[in-house]
């Protein structure tokens, strides 16, 4: 009797796939939207990341068709001015909720092109381990 089945190493490689593959969907993503100004070349992306696993997710990038850079930022005041500096990789420990809001953590997007209000920003996050996670922001009017 023959057994033509794939050698032992190469199912469990296999398994590994499946099992690798199903982790990036604890983390869920809310809320997105962009903040684009009129005649700015860049804009601010927010929106709300929630790992409903029990494991750590890190968010070590961000890219969009519609940004030739998108780059995790944080703004701090200090002395009643606002700058903003590169932030390191987003970590979102199982069952917290990280919001990237206004005055804080946001993703900066070096725009390819003019945003126009209700305009879609397509993002994808890029996890650790190689999984991304795709969200599609939306462009708010300002006022
Ligand atoms: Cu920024």
């Amino acid at each position: 009797m023959r057994f033509p089945a794939a050698p032992p190493a190469a199912c469990l490689a296999i398994l590994g796939c499946v099992i690798a593959r199903a982790q990036p969907a604890a983390l869920t993503v809310q809320d997105a939207w962009v903040r684009a100004t009129p005649g700015v070349d860049v804009a601010a992306a927010y929106l709300t990341l929630h790992n409903a696993g029990t494991q750590p997710v890190v968010v070590v990038g961000v890219r969009s068709p519609r940004a030739s850079q998108a780059m995790i930022h944080e703004t701090t005041v200090s002395n009643g001015r606002a700058s903003m500096r590169p932030h390191e990789a987003l970590r979102i420990a199982g069952g917290e909720i990280l919001r990237l809001a206004p005055g804080g953590l946001h993703i900066m997007l070096r725009l390819n092109g003019p945003l126009a209000p209700g305009d879609e920003v397509p993002l994808q996050l890029l996890l650790s381990g190689g999984a991304s996670v795709a969200v599609t922001a939306r462009v708010r009017d300002l006022h």
